[in-house]
């Protein structure tokens, strides 16, 4: 454990000197409490009358369950309070208006993978902080390297808090008892290079050329043209997954498919991906599309869904690199396509 600062003492030397320093300590604040009040409720779960009951079906076609519905309540109530101008939210089709003079928009999932909530798997709640622009809305629509803070919050085992503020990244562990995080990492850098993917292995036919090829390159390891053998993980929790490769590297990946609904990936780019690849560049790692970097994008719409590859600076180049190699129209092709370029040669 670090020196066990508290993150209002982190933010408040982390954030000073920073365009609007003072208002995104209070926001990061806002989240952090009321991510407190939801570890307690996960936590309870059906003992404060969470069942996981299905609640209706958001905009974009996602259900929502109780909880959702519940985190996403709890989020906004504790940033109408703080300096935000618009939050937009996945469990609301369009942004909501705060305060028009307000100076910072932020983007939030408020509680990411609560399907696995079930079976008692570790879910999230991911924020994106960007300062607001002229006209608030289209705030939203600008490219990620906009961001001035991004964080993360992993409820599991233990509650931990990953703040990208101000170039760097820390962890923070949840002190139960005194219900507030404390600092347990300070400047957290990615391993550059694990030999580990992450990836939902079931859509292997549904995958573009170069992510299959990449995938076998993997799994071919030193038997093929390997310089090592790799080992897979995959939670199906986007926190989860990248708290694992901020502690011991290695590369995730959602690629976009040939299954109808995932022509560009699964997640989306305002509240998962960007703040995830913010987090994943100020430690050392790198996030793409496979062709693009993703920080460099823009959403054209709210919840506009993105392919993610991130993690380690190796792993997401070598990604990179296969896309490179295999031009678009080899893409869902059934032909081998290691002839055509080999990552590790
Ligand atoms: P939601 O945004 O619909 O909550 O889902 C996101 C997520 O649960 C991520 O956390 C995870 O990476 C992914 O979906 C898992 O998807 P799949 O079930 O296709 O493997």
């Amino acid at each position: 454990m670090d020196d066990g600062m508290t993150l209002r003492s982190h933010l408040d030397q982390a954030a000073a000197g920073l365009p609007n320093g003072p208002a995104v300590a209070d926001v990061i604040s806002a989240i952090s409490a009321a991510s407190i009040e939801l570890a307690d409720l996960i936590a309870d779960g059906p003992l404060a009358g969470i069942t996981g009951r299905f609640e209706g079906i958001n905009s974009d076609g996602d259900q929502q369950k109780d909880i959702d519905l519940a985190a996403d309540g709890m989020m906004r109530r504790a940033l109408r309070n703080a300096a935000v101008a618009a939050i937009l939210s996945e469990e609301s089709e369009l942004p909501e208006v705060f305060d028009n003079g307000a100076p910072l928009c932020v983007a939030i999932d408020p509680l990411d993978g609560s399907a696995n909530l079930e079976n008692n798997i570790s879910v999230g709640t991911i924020f994106s902080i960007r300062p607001r622009g002229n006209d608030v809305l289209s705030t939203f629509f600008e490219p990620g390297t906009a961001q001035c803070a991004a964080g993360f919050v992993v409820y599991g085992p233990q509650t931990i808090l990953v703040l990208a503020l101000n170039n760097s990244v820390e962890t923070f562990i949840l002190d139960r008892r005194r219900r507030e995080f404390l600092l347990i990492a300070r400047g957290v850098k990615i391993a550059p290079s694990t030999p580990e993917f992450a990836i939902n292995a079931s859509n292997h036919r549904h995958w573009h050329g170069p992510v299959r090829a990449y995938i076998d390159e993997c799994l071919a390891g030193t038997k093929g043209n390997g310089e090592a053998d790799f080992n897979m993980r995959w939670i199906g929790s986007l926190v989860a997954e990248a708290l694992r490769i901020l502690v011991r590297g290695g590369v995730f990946l959602y690629p976009a498919d040939a299954r109808p609904g995932y022509r560009e990936g699964r997640l989306r780019l305002l509240y998962e991906a960007h703040p995830m690849a913010l987090i994943m560049e100020w430690a050392g790692g790198d996030a793409t599309t496979g062709r693009r970097r993703i920080l460099e994008l823009a959403a054209r719409t709210p919840h506009q869904r993105v392919p993610l590859i991130m993690g380690s600076k190796r792993g997401v180049r070598d990604v990179a690199a296969i896309h490179e190699g295999i031009e678009p129209m080899f893409d869902n092709s059934d032909a081998p396509l290691f002839a055509r370029r080999g990552l590790f040669r």
